[in-house]
């Protein structure tokens, strides 16, 4: 019987000494193992790449072991659960992290180097998982570190694109795109369930149906393709949970064989079944708007039936009824990317569960939260009500029915406020009828979450003002955050032992407020000796980075100034650039002796453009243009170097930021929604040159203004500013500079043209010209701060001890407590 087996394989188990050992001996075995029997080469000759993939299986070996004790425990606790829905995660690489949270990083340094092997050169083989386009995708990797750190029970789902965001090339200074095939070598973090899999349907027709009296829909599909699931495990740091991401992919289905395969044409009828593939194959690289595709929407709805589906088996393995179901249930959607989660929870409680509506409605109103990621209102998803119809028949027909039932609401409570209804109505009518999947959302979720205090205002008063009218107690936020572990254990090992030695523990890679500790010491000398001895080796080997990348050799004595993320209009690297182009002007323009008080620079850009966001494209164009002119000017030598850092990704931010002086966040201020680029900086100790935006506001708040260089108008400004238009002239030097460009100093000047139009007078939507000034006298500040070095280091050391609150430690504990209702589950050594 099945309780006989599974007491002889535990005793097996036990006979065979249980778990595995992480002593230097036992490693060196399991990695020769995996050498001669998973990677099935001979031990006698294996190279760098193959003793990575032997390495990393003998660390899936300990995640499994702990993925299953975990998995185990949750089920015999049975808990809350967290469901975390994402269409992406961007996780960069696994091996080091994974090492790292498993407590046995030097255990492994040790027995590789027995082995003749360096940990770091075979970390180094390891290609990112790109599953992702930027911010979002990001702090959803953060956030699930932080879920499995802190222990709480939770999954994360999204899909298991075949091809991640695409690799930028660059070619003659203009951006490539080139498909990410990053399953090409196999990946060893993931676990394929080939028992785990669901049938997904799509198109068809409704049909109604009676059963004891009562009318039931039902939805005969008219296509169905299967889901399997893929595990990544996600080990926490000290302690031994370890949560999963379930990622689906799409595989033909073998349902209604039959049928299809009589037709005659044998091969056409195989080759037909393989498209179903086709959902899961590319990740969408816009990450701000998507305009109604077919295919987007079948990924959004494979990856959410499949999701549900899971979760429901699984609580119905525990449980006879759902009369607890939301008292076990939390599920988050991240952005509204799975919100027609809403619509198919109903469904399958309705349709298929035979639940009354109000009953099941009561249970979706108390499962679902929602976070959205955006300002801009142009950033909220729509989908047409014709594609919905043909692809989601059913689905179209519930979220109808909601939205019915919420215009009887708001007619009971505004009367016949017309046009308010229409705004919040979640069909939208008009040229293209559509679905709002934001107000869908709101109307559903117990929660609606903001990312920053600044979006939660904007929220309130403009994205959603309606809705927060309505239900204010709905609406709150929690400031993003990132993960230690990965920002500086990972990235930055030389920080990290210096902040132990300082604060005399290695306690704040779990509880970092304990970083505040480094206030005391700021004004040491010694710790700022070894703090600026830690920057200049990790700017070293930036350098060395840079050389390779592009030839250019760069002076370590320069402040290396950095902008990395998504190319977009509204955080302005165009800012950046046309300062970068003014200080080249003032550089030339100079005498001799003036030119020795110039305080060096490399500015570095980094980051990719949508493929089809043209005036993005032409920024990354202009900026290799500038540098092109600037690098081979012999008047400007160390004092300026441009460098564009191509295939901006994860591990590239790894390297670059622990080398970064000075990082740049620039976005109109009301533009970004939070920003958590800044906090990796902030957290390595790097000076942040930024508009009042986002989490900035919150940032300045930790550390004071003075420890910064803050800039450019304000948020209660920037209305006024607009409107003012072409009156308020952008100064003398913004128009020198865009001159220039369009006057061809650095070619290409039909090209530019476009991309200069932008900032005219009155055209000028994102307000380069009149920050302009404001701009410069903030980088002016911070050359004269990077000259007193002993102020500089003070800063840095600041800016460190106080990143503590933007950690997502901090922000998963805020959404365990204040929206998931969760409490930690952690699993016994
Ligand atoms: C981004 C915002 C950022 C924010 C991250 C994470 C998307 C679509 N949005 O400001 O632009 O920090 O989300 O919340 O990636």
């Amino acid at each position: 019987s099945f309780g006989d087996r599974r007491a002889k394989a535990e005793n097996m188990f036990r006979l065979m000494d249980g778990f595995l050992k992480n002593d230097p001996v036992s490693l060196q075995k399991d990695i020769i193992y995996h050498v001669e029997y998973t990677v099935a080469r001979s031990r006698f000759s294996f190279d760098d790449f193959e003793a990575y993939q032997a390495l990393s299986h003998s660390v899936r070996d300990r995640l499994i072991e702990r993925w299953h004790d975990t998995h185990h425990y949750f089920k015999k606790k049975d808990p809350k659960r967290l469901y975390f829905l994402s269409l992406e995660f961007l996780m960069g690489r696994s091996l080091s992290n994974s090492v790292i949270n498993l407590g046995i990083r030097d255990q492994y340094a040790d027995a590789l180097s027995q082995l003749g092997f360096e940990f770091e050169v075979l970390a180094e083989q390891e290609g990112d998982a790109a599953l992702g386009n930027g911010g979002l995708a990001r702090l959803s990797a953060c956030q699930m570190d932080s879920l499995a750190t802190l222990d709480y029970p939770a999954w994360g789902y999204g899909l298991r694109y075949q091809y991640g965001l695409f690799r930028q090339i660059i070619v003659d200074g203009f951006q490539h795109e080139q498909p990410d095939y990053w399953l090409n070598f196999g990946n060893p973090w993931e676990i394929e369930r080939v028992q785990v899999s669901y049938a997904v349907k799509f198109y068809g027709t409704v049909e109604e149906e009676v059963s004891n009296g009562v009318n039931y829909k039902v939805w005969i599909p008219g296509e169905t393709v299967e889901a399997v699931a893929y595990d990544n495990p996600i080990p926490g740091y000290g302690t031994r949970n370890a949560i999963n991401i379930r990622l689906w992919a799409a595989k033909p289905s073998g349902q209604n064989d039959l049928e299809s395969y009589t037709t005659g044409d044998y091969v056409s009828a195989v080759v037909n079944r393989q498209n179903a593939e086709t959902i899961s194959n590319v990740l969408y690289p816009d990450d701000r708007s998507y305009q109604g595709k077919e295919l987007r929407l079948k990924q959004q709805y494979f990856f959410v039936s499949a999701s549900i589906q899971d979760i429901i088996r699984r609580f119905k393995d525990a449980h006879d009824n759902f009369d607890e179901f939301s008292e076990k249930i939390a599920l988050q959607i991240n952005d509204t990317h799975p919100s027609l989660a809403i619509a198919e929870v109903m469904r399958v409680l309705i349709d298929e569960e035979r639940m009354g509506w109000d009953k099941a409605w009561d249970i979706v109103c108390k499962i679902f939260s929602f976070t959205t990621h955006t300002v801009q209102p142009e950033g909220l998803e729509k989908i047409p009500v014709d594609l919905m119809c043909s692809l989601l028949p059913r689905h179209l027909q519930i979220i109808y029915d909601i939205n019915y039932k919420f215009m009887e609401e708001l007619k009971k409570k505004f009367g016949q406020d017309y046009s308010r209804h229409a705004r919040m109505s979640i069909v939208e009518e008009g040229a293209v009828k559509s679905i709002r999947m934001a107000n869908l959302s709101i109307v559903c979720c117990h929660k609606v979450n903001g990312v920053s205090r600044v979006h939660f205002e904007l929220l309130k008063t403009r994205v959603f003002k309606d809705f927060y009218d309505l239900w204010p107690q709905k609406f709150q936020y929690k400031t993003n955050g990132v993960t230690q572990r990965r920002w500086i254990v990972v990235s930055n090992p030389s920080l990290c032992s210096v902040i132990s030695k300082w604060l005399g523990t290695e306690a704040w890679v779990r509880n970092i407020d304990l970083l505040t500790g480094l206030r005391d010491y700021a004004s040491d000398a010694d710790l700022q000796q070894e703090w600026r001895t830690v920057k200049k080796i990790n700017k070293m080997r930036l350098a060395e980075y840079i050389e390779t990348l592009s030839g250019v050799k760069v002076s370590l004595d320069a402040m290396f100034d950095v902008q990395i993320k998504r190319i977009h209009e509204y955080k302005r690297q165009l800012l950046n650039i046309l300062g970068i182009i003014h200080r080249y002007d003032c550089i030339k323009n100079m005498n001799e002796g003036d030119r020795r008080k110039v305080v060096p620079r490399v500015c570095i850009i980094g980051g990719k453009a949508a493929p089809g966001y043209e005036i993005a494209k032409k920024i990354i164009k202009l900026c290799h243009a500038v540098a092109e002119k600037v690098n081979n000017d012999p008047d400007v030598g160390d004092f300026l170097k441009l460098i564009f850092i191509p295939d901006y990704n994860v591990s590239v931010a790894e390297l670059v930021i622990p080398g970064s002086d000075l990082s740049q966040h620039l976005s109109t201020a009301g533009h970004e929604a939070s920003g958590t680029g800044s906090m990796k900086f902030l957290m390595n100790g790097c000076l942040l040159l930024a508009t009042a935006d986002g989490s900035t506001v919150e940032i300045i708040e930790e550390i004071g203004a003075d420890n910064m260089f803050m800039f450019g108008a304000k948020l209660n400004e920037v209305p006024a500013v607009r409107d003012q238009g072409a009156s308020v002239r952008a100064p003398l030097q913004f128009v020198r500079v865009v001159r220039m460009v369009r006057d061809g100093y650095f070619g290409f000047e039909d090209y530019f043209e476009s991309l200069c139009d932008t900032v005219e007078d009155g055209k000028d939507f994102y307000l380069l010209g009149s920050d302009f000034a404001s701009y410069l006298e903030a980088q002016a500040a911070a050359d004269m701060t990077f000259v007193n070095q002993e102020k500089w280091t003070r800063m840095s050391i600041l800016s460190t001890a106080a990143s503590g609150r933007f950690s997502s430690d901090r922000t998963i504990e805020e959404y365990a407590k204040q929206t998931w209702g969760i409490e930690p589950c952690k699993c016994p050594f």
